[in-house]
């Protein structure tokens, strides 16, 4: 980028996030202008929450009335990209918080580095987290000493940690992207799974298979692979049951197909209840959407009801949804400040339902009569 064009956008950068009442950029020794986006700030429609480190993956929960954001943080590693995600080499956790979406953000201190994890090798990847009687919980997959990917948890008395992590993985985990939601009974789900690099098709029926495809299953006319659920002991440290399967129906109430890109469930599960209805959203993976599908339990089976976002710029794409202060917020992430897919940053913009209960497809871009969804 010449010179001037890269002061304008800088401009525009600092413009628009002071317009969103975000945190302005920090200079910083982690995230390097290596290569910048093509598109100029105002083109997005919203901006990072922060830019003194690399963020994606954001995990959002509202605990007492703060906002925290339990985000991957990318850092620049040496290993080329492939389609197994070898470039996401992410060694620990930083947890962001605000007061209110829109205000200045925190970036906390490391709360979880990988050499505190006794059981894990590398890449860190998305975390969720979960508050349970004054105790919260990091959920967090990670690579074991064999190269399979395991989910793990860790403990703090603060949501911003540091966290302290239990000796071994959960046992019967398997796969990445850990999502725990609890319903309003006060039971606890975790949602899982990852295709491609998250390893789910080696881990058919639970066990590791090192051999085992490196994509998907390999059969475009059969039902798709399903991401996994089970329900979490009383404790929050343990399955309390085997993982089940969750269904993704079409609309005739057969399973979405593997050859079904569009609309099969790829990675990034995430679950909200909504006017007493459960949904169940995910990433398509390589065909960069945000889909989601509706239930009548956390288990499913869960009915595909079209796209809640549309690719943003980057190969990943991730998400959570809130409800904070009476209306629902989206958590996602792209590749705006560095234009690379290793190095994120994340964002919020407002979700919004129609009266029917679907959700209005969000574009990551501004096109005419959209604006920034999170200056509020
Ligand atoms: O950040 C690493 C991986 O990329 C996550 O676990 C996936 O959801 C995708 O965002």
């Amino acid at each position: 980028m010449p010179k001037h064009s890269r002061k304008l956008h800088a401009l525009l950068l600092g413009v628009t996030m002071l317009a969103a009442g975000c945190q302005q950029p920090q200079p910083t020794n982690e995230a390097p202008a290596a290569k910048e986006s093509k598109r100029s700030a105002s083109e997005y429609l919203s901006q990072p929450l922060v830019s003194d480190i690399y963020t994606a993956d954001p995990s959002a929960h509202v605990w007492n009335g703060k906002v925290y954001v339990y985000p991957s943080h990318d850092i620049d590693g040496p290993t080329p990209e492939d389609d197994l995600g070898g470039h996401f080499e992410m060694r620990d956790y930083r947890i962001l918080s605000m007061d209110r979406i829109g205000g200045p953000v925190t970036v906390g201190p490391v709360a979880l580095d990988v050499k505190d994890v006794p059981w894990a090798e590398k890449q860190m990847w998305a975390p969720d987290a979960a508050h349970k009687n004054g105790t919260y919980y990091l959920y967090f997959p990670a690579k074991d000493k064999e190269g399979a990917f395991r989910i793990g948890v860790a403990t703090s008395n603060n949501p911003m940690g540091p966290f302290k992590a239990q000796p071994q993985p959960i046992k019967g985990s398997y796969s990445i992207d850990p999502a725990v939601f609890t319903d309003g009974d006060g039971s606890s789900y975790m949602y899982f799974g990852g295709i491609w690099g998250g390893q789910l098709q080696r881990n058919i029926d639970g066990k590791y298979d090192p051999n085992g495809s490196k994509t998907d299953l390999g059969q475009d006319d059969k039902a798709a692979l399903a991401p996994r659920v089970a329900k979490m002991t009383g404790d929050m440290l343990e399955f309390s049951e085997t993982p089940r399967a969750v269904q993704i129906l079409d609309e005739k109430g057969k399973p979405l197909l593997g050859g079904d890109h569009d609309r099969r469930f790829f990675e990034a599960a995430w679950m909200h209840k909504y006017k007493g209805k459960y949904y169940f959203s995910y990433s398509t993976g390589d065909t960069h959407y945000l889909a989601y599908a509706i239930g009548d339990s956390p288990y499913g089976p869960f009915t595909y009801k079209g796209r809640i976002l549309e690719p943003v710029e980057g190969w990943t794409t991730h998400h959570s949804i809130v409800e904070w202060n009476n209306r629902w917020w989206l958590f996602y992430a792209d590749s705006q400040l560095s234009g690379q897919t290793r190095l994120r940053n994340v964002k919020v913009t407002e979700l919004k339902y129609n009266p029917d209960g679907t959700i209005q497809t969000i574009n990551p871009f501004v096109t005419k009569g959209t604006k920034d969804g999170a200056a509020h």
